[in-house]
Order: C-alpha cells, then sequence, then structure tokens
C-alpha cells in the first residue's frame, strides 16, 4: 500500500431529482442506487466506494454516501429523509453539493445558510442546457466563489467532467489507509440492493402517490453460487392503491417484477426467482413506530 493513499468520506447533496444517485451508479459503472424520473426516491444514506488513481499517480478511496434530497415536507417519511441527509453531511471529511443546471440559485443559498462544510460544488445535467445557460449560471454562481473549494459543470449521461470531479474530490481528502477492501462497491448487503431495486420498479411503473406511500420488504432470501431466490412484500396504505399495484389480470405485478427480477440478475450475474405480494399495511409511514419496522429509525 502507498504511504500517500487518501481515503474519505464523501457526502452528496441536493436537491431530489437533481441527479445524484445517477452520478454514483455512472462512477462505479453499475446500478447499485436507485434512480427514478420522480423526486425523493432515495429514502435513506448509501456508501458506494470508489476506487480512484490520479493521472499523478496519486491513489484513493472515496467513499461517497448518496443521501435523500434535501427538501421540506410534512410527512415523517420526509422528515427521516432530510435527517438522514443532514447527519451524511456532518458525519463526512467533504460535501458534495449537486444543483441541477436548470435550478434557482435559491437552493445554494439555503445551504449556505445552514451549512459550513468545504463543499465541492456541481452543476448537474448540463446536456439538457444550451452553452450560454450553462455559462450564465456558472457566472450566477461565481458571486459564492469563497464559499466553495470549486464549481464543476457535469453531465453523466454524456460523461462530462466525471474525470476532473473525481480529481478534484480526491485533492481534498485526508491521508489515510482505505475503509474498506479495495474490490469492494458498497457495503450495503445484496439483500438490500435487491430490495432497492424493487423498490425502483414501484416507482418506475406506477404514478401519483403510491411510489410514495409504499415499501418493500424482503421476507426471505436463499442466496446460491448460480441462483437467488427473493420473496418480497409490497406494502401500500390503501385497498385502492393494492388493486392499482396488482391491476388488470395482475398485468402491473408482473411488470414491477420482471423489470425488478431483469435489473437484479444484470446486477449479481445470477438467475434470479422473485416472488412479489402486495400487501395493505395503514399508516405504515406516518407514525415513527411503523417507520422503524420499515428500517427509518429516527435514533439511529
Ligand atoms: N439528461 C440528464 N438526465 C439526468 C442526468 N443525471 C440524472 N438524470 C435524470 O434525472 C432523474 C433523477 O435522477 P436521480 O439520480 O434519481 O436523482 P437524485 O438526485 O438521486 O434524486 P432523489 O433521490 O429523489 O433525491 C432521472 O430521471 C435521471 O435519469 C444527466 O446528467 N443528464
Ligand atoms: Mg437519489
Amino acid at each position: 500500500m502507498q504511504e500517500n493513499f487518501k481515503s474519505g468520506f464523501v457526502a452528496i447533496v441536493g436537491r431530489p431529482n437533481c441527479g445524484k444517485s445517477t452520478l454514483l451508479n455512472k462512477l462505479l459503472k453499475q446500478d447499485i442506487a436507485l434512480v427514478s424520473h420522480k423526486a425523493n426516491a432515495t429514502r435513506k444514506k448509501m456508501n458506494i466506494i470508489i476506487s480512484f488513481k490520479t493521472n499523478k499517480n496519486e491513489e484513493s478511496q472515496i467513499i461517497f454516501v448518496d443521501t435523500p434530497g434535501l427538501h421540506h415536507q410534512e410527512k415523517l417519511l420526509n422528515q427521516f429523509m432530510l435527517k438522514e441527509a443532514l447527519k451524511a453531511i456532518s458525519d463526512c471529511d467533504l460535501c458534495v453539493f449537486m444543483a441541477s443546471i436548470h435550478d434557482d440559485l435559491k437552493y445554494y443559498e439555503e445551504f449556505l445558510d445552514f451549512s459550513n462544510k468545504p463543499h465541492i460544488l456541481i452543476l448537474s445535467k448540463i446536456d439538457t442546457a444550451s452553452k450560454e445557460k450553462v455559462l450564465q449560471q456558472i457566472a450566477n454562481y461565481q458571486k459564492y466563489d469563497h464559499k466553495f473549494l470549486s464549481l464543476i459543470p457535469i453531465s453523466s449521461s454524456k460523461s462530462i467532467n466525471l474525470e476532473s470531479f473525481l480529481t478534484e474530490v480526491s485533492k481534498h481528502l485526508p491521508y489515510s489507509p482505505p475503509f474498506f477492501d479495495l474490490e469492494i462497491l458498497t457495503d450495503e448487503s445484496l439483500k438490500q440492493i435487491y430490495k432497492e431495486i424493487i423498490r425502483e420498479s414501484v416507482f418506475n411503473n406506477l404514478s401519483d402517490e403510491i411510489p410514495y406511500e409504499s415499501d418493500v420488504k424482503i421476507e426471505k432470501f436463499i442466496e446460491n453460487k448460480h441462483l437467488d431466490q427473493v420473496f418480497g412484500k409490497i406494502f401500500v396504505e390503501k385497498e385502492s392503491q393494492k388493486s392499482m399495484v396488482i391491476g388488470k389480470n395482475a398485468r402491473t405485478i408482473k411488470r414491477i417484477g420482471k423489470q425488478a427480477r431483469e435489473k437484479m440478475e444484470k446486477m449479481s450475474e445470477k438467475k434470479v426467482f422473485l416472488h412479489l405480494q402486495v400487501f395493505v399495511q395503514k399508516s405504515w409511514s406516518k407514525e415513527k413506530a411503523n417507520l422503524k419496522k420499515f428500517g427509518y429509525d429516527f435514533e439511529d
């Protein structure tokens, strides 16, 4: 191991839907974090571990912490999500604030109001804006150049500036031996990743409030070398939502299951048997004790 190895925790925060989880999947070259075109997809912190070597041959292990989007909503689950993001900011060595290129400057100003963590500012989704708009936004944010370590416009979809971003992150990490084995991509269990894949499929196949009022539990998980057996339960708040998740002739639940299974198989490079059932659990997201049963513990 090199003596000048760097390693540290880097929280990636920003408004819902700005592209945090997409960027981390892209850097990892694996779809581990849940991504959705709907906002508020990520509910809990997740570590994504990247090994990186700069062109000066400096090595680092960057432990990115994916977080729920910074937002304000009365609902208890949303308060839990905000708490997760704030905890990640306070625990990390370095923070990355991500704003979509289309976002108003005020969201960054709000972040500056409550956090004085050293941070890199990234402007995401620049593939969706004109060159003029990108330059204009960079100029707008420059007014705070005494606050951020650097400002990097990026596109995860088009792989623009991702290498420069990692080089910059690495530059600001402390010297330390790696925290995790170098082959590890995340410290999440396969069972937890499978759960998020099912939740992603629910998010991307259902509309209205259902994704926000549903969650997934894996009741039984049998892991084998060539075949994983996954028995999952989708929980919703109301009977009417249960019928929507199942769909006419069970078409919707079959689609959710098929998409999830295909993604699990791609990720694990194994065959997956996935069995899904839908249950109603009234107020699962509206009481602290119930949320805890779904892994959202306010005391943690
Ligand atoms: N065009 C374009 N779309 C992007 C890019 N990055 C992310 N997206 C899309 O933006 C949407 C939101 O992406 P996510 O990665 O789930 O965003 P997030 O910030 O993790 O969202 P929350 O978990 O809800 O806070 C998805 O539909 C992505 O495909 C990008 O660089 N370019
Ligand atoms: Mg996310």
